[in-house]
């Protein structure tokens, strides 16, 4: 691709990535549903790169295609994101998105892939992904398919053992048709995942520190890239290179920001989980309203 087409590109993920939050906020609202706020923010630019900048074959009008590349949001409570991206992408109308979170809606809390077309794993008990992203890219490559595995999991969730148990077993078997990201916001549910590991009055206070993470998966062996997650030329070059090593899986630590684009809720994992009052929409709502119109107005 030429210099000049790539940054046409990027520019057009940057605007669909706040289109994307903006649809993201309106459905909550518009169904009255609480919800994963904080982590819908900091994975959207990855999902954006994924399905629009190029990266993963799909196909919306046959879901099921064969050879169609496979996506596993393993942080599956930041369903409220991934919603709205397949529906922008084609799968199903956006005018559905309202209906999340209630009763007989194909959009739950957590996605469900025998309701939500174009989502190939139900998620939402963390430390599943990555296991279930192994026996995908082990089929496709016992079949001779050339379709690739992409997983997509929260730092928080690096803690379940599972989690480890498949990253030895895909370099073990060199999984090179899978791809896994982190969404590295360094947040988790309740505190920052470089917890202080102490034991306290109340137990163990702080969650399971990760770092050096990327120098544990090399000696897992996998090839390990390192990015800004709010980046699109760095997420775009990280995919590219992903796409092109052979012989080992690779993990793209994606750093993010928890609650990104909504600057009251952005690092502060109080907003993991909860419900923007009418105020708060208003405020979040015009703020991304006010990035697209800026992004719009940008010569590239
Ligand atoms: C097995 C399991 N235990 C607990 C939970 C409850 N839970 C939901 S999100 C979350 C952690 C959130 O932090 P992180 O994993 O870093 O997600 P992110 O910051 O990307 O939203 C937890 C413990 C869960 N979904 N699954």
């Amino acid at each position: 691709m030429s210099e000049e087409n790539r940054k046409k590109l990027v520019h057009e993920l940057e605007k669909k990535a706040i289109k994307l939050r903006i649809m993201t906020l309106e459905m909550m609202r518009d169904s009255e549903a609480s919800g994963h706020y904080g982590g819908s923010m900091s994975v959207m630019d990855i999902l954006t790169t994924l399905y629009f900048g190029g990266i993963m074959r799909v196909s919306p009008v046959n879901p099921k295609w064969e050879e169609r590349d496979r996506f596993i949001l393993s942080k599956g409570h930041a369903c409220a994101a991934l919603c709205p991206v397949l529906a922008e992408k084609g799968f199903f109308s956006p005018d559905i998105l309202p209906t999340f979170n209630k009763l007989d809606s194909p959009f739950g809390m957590h996605p469900d892939m025998n309701k939500i077309l174009g989502c190939d794993m139900s998620t939402g008990s963390l430390g599943h992904g990555t296991p279930i992203a192994a026996g995908m890219a082990m089929a496709g490559k016992y079949l001779k398919k050339d379709y690739r595995v992409y997983v997509v999991l929260s730092d928080g969730e690096v803690a379940e053992g599972s989690t480890w148990e498949a990253i030895e077993i895909i370099s073990h078997f060199k999984l090179d048709n899978l791809c896994a990201t982190i969404d590295r916001n360094k947040y988790s549910l309740d505190g920052p995942t470089e917890g202080p590991g102490i034991l306290g009055e109340r137990g163990i206070e702080g969650t399971m520190t990760l770092e050096p993470i990327g120098k544990k998966l090399e000696i897992f062996g996998w090839h390990v890239i390192e990015c800004d997650g709010h980046n699109f030329d760095q997420l775009l070059d990280a995919y590219e290179e992903a796409a092109r090593v052979k012989g080992k899986p690779t993990m793209v630590i994606a750093h993010t920001v928890k609650g990104k684009e909504i600057s009251f809720i952005e690092d502060k994992y109080e907003w993991h989980y909860g419900q923007f009052n009418s105020e708060q929409y208003r405020m979040a709502l015009e703020e991304l309203n006010n990035k697209l119109k800026q992004l719009e107005q940008k010569s590239v």
